[in-house]
C-alpha cells in the first residue's frame, strides 16, 4: 500500500519483480543498484537468504521524483521464484504497488513462465476492491540465442495488455528503463487511490527490510512451517498411509503382470520412505515415498486419497481405469512405471512406482528438448497436471510422460510443441 512516510514526507511506493524461477529478477536489482547513485539508494540487501536462490526476498529503495509535490520513494522487492516459496511470492505480490515480470525469453521457459504469469496476474485481479497494482513484462535474457522477441513472448503470456519491454539483466541492459517504466504505472496507482480516498485513508507498510522479514517470518509462524525440504524431516508416518511392503501381492492386482511383480518385490524390502512434497508431476494431492539406495534416488512411490477405497471391487475398477490411461500414453510410459492394488488394514490402495528421472525442467539439453518436443508432437492431446517441463521426463535421449494423463487436466501436450523452438 502507499503511504507517506512520516518522518521525511516522503511518498513511498513498492514494486515488486516478480517471475518464474532464475528469470533474473535478482540480477534486475543488482544491476540496478549499480547503475544508481550511492546518495539515492539503498544498498541491496537479502534477508534471511544463504544460498544463490533468493529465499525471501531482495530488496532495496530509491529516491527520485516527484509525486504531488512530494518526493517519491521507491521500494524494490523481488519475490523468491522457487515453487517451495509460493507462500512467500504471494505475500509479496500482494504488497505490490506496480509489478514487474521478469521473464526468460527463451523458448524452453516458457511454460514455466506462463504459469508464473498467470498466477501473478491471478493474484492482483483477486486483490480486487482497490485500484489492481500496474504489471509491467520484462522480455530478460535477450541476449541468448533463439530468445523470443519482446512481442512475441508477450503474445506467446497472452500479455498483449501489459506494457513489455526487453532486457538484458546480466548485462545492465534495459533495467533502468524497466524500472522508469514501474515507478511510473506505481506512481498512477497512488495517484488514483489518493483521487478516490485521501492520503489519511491510506494506511502503510514495512518501511525497512528488516520490517518486511519479521512479517513473512509473523507469517510463516502462524500458518505452521513452511513445508521442509524432504532430507530435512520427514513427515509423520502415522498420518500417513502405510507404505506397501511385506504382504504378498496379489497377481491380479499388478499391472504390468510380469515386470510390476518383478518391481514391487524388489521394492517390498521395507526400504521405501515417506517424504514431505511430491515431484510437480505426481498427481493432485499425491503422497510420495522414495527408495534410495546408497544415497541416490531410484525408485518414486505415488498414491493419493482418491487412490483409495473401502472395498476391493471398487479398487479394481479404478486400477483397470487407471491402467487403460496410462497405456494410451505407450510408448511414451516411463521406465519402472508399475501400479499395484494394497489393502493396508483399513483400506484398498493404488501404489504407482516410477523409476526416478529427470524431468525436462532438470535437464534442458538440446537433445532432450529435441525429444520432449517429439513426444508432444505424437500426443498433442494428451492432458497431464503438471507444465510439460516438468510433466516430461527424460533419459538417455528419450523423453516419456511422467504424469498420469487426465481429461480434465490443465496442460496440453501438443501447446508444448508450438512454442519449442524448430529443432
Ligand atoms: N544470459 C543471461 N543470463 C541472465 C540474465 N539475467 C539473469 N541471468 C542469469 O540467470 C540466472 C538466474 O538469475 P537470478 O537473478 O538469480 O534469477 P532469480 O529470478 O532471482 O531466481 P530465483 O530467486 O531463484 O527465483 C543467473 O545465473 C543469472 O546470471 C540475462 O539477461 N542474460
Ligand atoms: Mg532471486
Amino acid at each position: 500500500m502507499p503511504h507517506i512516510e512520516k518522518r521525511t514526507g516522503n511518498v513511498v511506493i513498492r514494486i515488486v519483480y516478480d517471475g518464474a524461477p532464475e528469470a533474473g529478477k535478482t540480477t534486475n536489482l543488482r544491476e540496478l543498484v549499480r547503475a544508481m547513485p550511492m546518495q539515492r539508494r539503498s544498498e541491496l540487501v537479502a534477508p534471511g537468504t544463504v544460498s544463490r536462490r533468493t529465499e525471501f526476498f531482495d530488496w532495496a529503495t530509491f529516491t527520485g521524483g516527484y509525486v504531488d509535490g512530494r518526493r517519491l520513494r521507491c521500494q524494490l522487492v523481488s519475490v523468491p521464484g522457487q515453487p517451495s516459496l509460493l507462500r512467500r511470492r504471494r505475500y509479496l505480490l500482494d504488497t505490490a504497488d506496480a509489478v514487474v515480470f521478469v521473464a526468460d525469453s527463451r523458448p524452453v521457459a516458457i511454460a514455466q513462465t506462463r504459469d508464473a504469469f498467470a498466477r501473478m496476474r491471478e493474484l492482483v485481479r483477486r486483490r480486487g476492491g482497490e485500484v489492481p497494482a500496474g504489471v509491467l513484462l520484462q522480455a530478460n535474457k535477450q541476449d541468448l540465442e533463439g530468445s523470443l522477441s519482446v512481442a512475441a513472448l508477450a503474445e506467446a503470456l497472452g500479455a498483449a495488455d501489459v506494457p513489455a519491454l526487453g532486457a538484458e539483466a546480466l548485462r545492465g541492459v534495459g533495467v533502468m528503463q524497466t524500472f522508469i517504466t514501474a515507478a511510473r504505472l506505481g506512481t498512477e496507482r497512488v495517484k488514483e487511490l489518493v483521487g478516490r480516498t485521501s492520503w489519511d485513508a491510506l494506511g502503510g507498510q514495512s518501511a525497512t527490510a528488516e520490517e518486511l522479514y519479521a512479517e513473512l517470518e509473523a507469517l510463516e509462524a502462524e500458518l505452521e512451517a513452511p513445508a521442509p525440504s524432504p532430507s530435512e524431516a520427514p513427515p509423520d508416518p502415522a498420518a500417513l498411509p502405510p507404505l506397501p511392503g511385506g504382504d504378498h501381492v496379489a497377481e491380479a492386482h499388478v499391472w504390468p503382470l510380469v515386470e510390476g511383480r518383478a518391481i514391487w518385490s524388489e521394492l517390498l524390502g521395507g526400504r521405501a520412505r515417506h517424504v514431505a512434497r511430491a515431484a510437480p508431476w505426481a498427481p493432485p494431492g499425491a503422497i510420495e515415498a522414495r527408495v534410495e539406495d546408497q544415497g541416490v534416488v531410484r525408485w518414486l512411490l505415488h498414491t493419493t486419497d482418491a487412490w483409495s477405497f473401502p472395498d476391493a471391487a471398487s479398487a479394481k475398477l479404478a486400477l483397470i481405469t487407471l491402467v487403460r490411461r496410462l497405456r494410451e500414453l505407450e510408448p511414451y510410459l516411463p521406465p519402472g512405471r508399475a501400479l499395484s492394488l494394497h489393502h493396508d488394514g483399513q483400506s484398498y490402495r493404488i501404489w504407482m512406482v516410477t523409476e526416478a528421472i529427470r524431468s525436462l525442467a532438470e535437464c534442458e539439453q538440446d537433445g532432450a528438448l529435441a525429444a520432449a518436443q517429439a513426444l508432444a508432437a505424437a500426443r498433442p492431446r494428451a492432458r497431464v497436471h503438471a507444465a510439460p517441463l516438468d510433466a516430461i521426463g527424460v533419459r538417455d535421449g528419450r523423453a516419456y510422460v511422467l504424469c498420469v494423463p487426465d481429461e480434465a487436466a490443465p496442460h496440453e501436450l501438443g501447446a508444448f510443441t508450438a512454442r519449442a523452438p524448430a529443432g
